[in-house]
């Protein structure tokens, strides 16, 4: 497909013309001059250039006269596109979608920009993206279009299709029309941090209720953007793989996706009035409920199955745990307590995703004793740190007894870890080495039933 046009004052092929080129992937971009007698005049042209090392996109090759051209156009383009092509096959890595990484933020902002693309980074290996590229925008001001310039904006859909990203990401939430503008721009998925999120959260949902949870935070993310326009939608919800809430439910109007929504509220109203009840079967039980809360990653999952000879799953990626799982950990003196394990906070968590996974976190309420794990072996421990206790305040939950237990000790500097654990008046343990887990039983132990020495802490599932 070309481009073949007239330049009424011979002017050479401008930078729109070259975008063009670019951006909607054609052959060949030309422009004719017009000489003063009104026949054709000078030639430009310009084509796309296969990967090369100077990081080219194009060539503009330039004639005095129309006449002089001599290509054989057919052959030309075809040999080109075979090279193209080659250079596109050359770039599937098992099947991974390569990720482009943008963050636009003002040049004014004290917004983290580093360390949240490196969570960013984090969020697209847990969904089995490969991150090929990382873009800082610091313009004056946002775009309310593009969040950056529009300039701006195309150069990066143009780096995009020369490396051979498949998906942009942008640490900034887009709004509704912003997603939509960003897609015309480009046949490429764009998609922001929340979208990733509840992606992760879709390939990770098991149960029955934790499908539905994430169902319906995809469906009020999808709302509001299904303005009109039928085109941009599948590629604006296909998601990562193509995951999401699926093609044949995209193309149905808004209605049937209220519909739906309150379908699924329904249905999680009545799976919360069972566990609500088994929950006050628990409590009255007696027996004291300790529950792990804490950042994505810490090791939570981990320190569950310590506690408890469990072997819940644990990975070293984001958002492993979704449900909620219990387990008996046994003290002496037949005294024994619930430890549950939850999911994982994060910065930001995007708003429908907080509604939905709000009932799981109710159950915190129940608990006696929160034990909140904290990786001291980040950098960020301490805003990771102040971010859950932030979320727990706003959960009401301000008011629960905590333990904050310092994980991953066995990284760091042990003086480090036992400073740090006592400045924050908690443990500090490595719940790889169940022999690190002694005072945390100890404390667990104090807290629920007074001072009594705990010799011997038996673990026994
Ligand atoms: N070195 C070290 N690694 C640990 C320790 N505890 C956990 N890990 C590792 O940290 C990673 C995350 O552990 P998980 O237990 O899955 O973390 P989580 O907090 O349950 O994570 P989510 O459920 O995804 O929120 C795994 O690779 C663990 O092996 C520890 O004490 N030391
Ligand atoms: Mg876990």
């Amino acid at each position: 497909m070309r481009c073949i046009h007239t330049h009424l004052k011979g002017e050479p092929l401008s930078s729109d013309d070259l975008t063009d080129l670019a951006l909607l992937r054609l052959d060949l971009m030309a422009a004719i001059g017009v000489d003063d007698r009104g026949l054709p005049g000078n030639f430009s042209m310009a084509y796309l250039l296969p990967k090369n090392p100077e990081g080219q996109l194009w060539r503009v090759e330039q004639y005095r006269s129309f006449y002089e051209v001599e290509l054989d156009f057919k052959e030309f383009i075809s040999s080109l596109e075979d090279e193209l092509e080659r250079d596109f096959s050359a770039y599937e890595v098992d099947g991974k979608e390569r990720a482009i990484l943008v963050s636009v933020v003002p040049k004014r902002s004290s917004y983290p920009i580093d360390e949240s693309l490196e969570e960013l980074r984090e969020l697209a290996r847990t969904a089995g993206l490969d991150v090929i590229d990382v873009v800082v925008q610091r313009p004056n001001e946002l775009n309310p279009k593009y969040l950056m310039g529009s300039g701006k904006a195309k150069e990066l859909m143009m780096k995009a299709l020369q490396t051979g990203a498949d998906i942009i990401v942008f640490d900034q939430n887009l709004t509704p029309a912003q997603a939509e503008a960003l897609s015309e721009l480009t046949d490429l998925k764009v998609i922001d941090r929340t979208q990733l999120i509840l992606d992760i959260f879709a390939k990770r949902a098991h149960t029955r209720e934790g499908k539905l949870k994430v169902e319906l935070a995809q469906l009020k993310y999808t709302l509001p953007r299904l303005v009109g326009r039928g085109v941009a939608m599948s590629r604006l919800m296909g998601g990562i793989g193509g995951r999401g809430p699926g093609e044949t439910k995209l193309e149905v109007d808004r209605r049937r996706i209220k519909e739906r929504i309150h379908r699924i509220e329904q249905e999680l109203k009545e799976i919360a009035k069972s566990s609500r009840q088994r929950r006050v079967r628990r409590k009255r039980s007696g027996i004291p409920i300790v529950s792990i809360v804490g950042y994505t990653n810490v090791g939570k999952s981990t320190l569950l199955n310590a506690l408890t000879n469990s072997d819940v799953k644990v990975e070293d990626k984001l958002f492993v745990t979704l449900d909620t799982t219990s387990r008996r950990l046994r003290f002496p003196e037949e005294r024994e307590i619930i430890v549950t394990d939850t999911v994982g906070f994060i910065r930001n968590l995007p708003r429908d995703l907080f509604d939905a996974f709000r009932t799981t976190l109710e159950e915190l309420h129940d608990a006696d004793l929160l034990l909140h794990v904290i990786d001291i072996s980040s950098p960020r421990f301490r805003e990771q740190m102040e971010e859950v206790e932030s979320l727990l305040m706003k959960l009401d939950l301000g008011g629960k007894p905590v333990l904050r237990v310092f994980n991953k000790m066995d990284l760091v500097d042990r003086d480090y870890a036992e400073r740090i654990a006592e400045r924050y008046k908690g443990v500090a343990v490595s719940a790889l080495h169940r022999e690190t887990l002694l005072s945390l039983l100890q404390r667990i132990h104090e807290i629920l039933w007074g001072t009594g020495a705990l010799r011997e802490a038996s673990a026994s599932g």
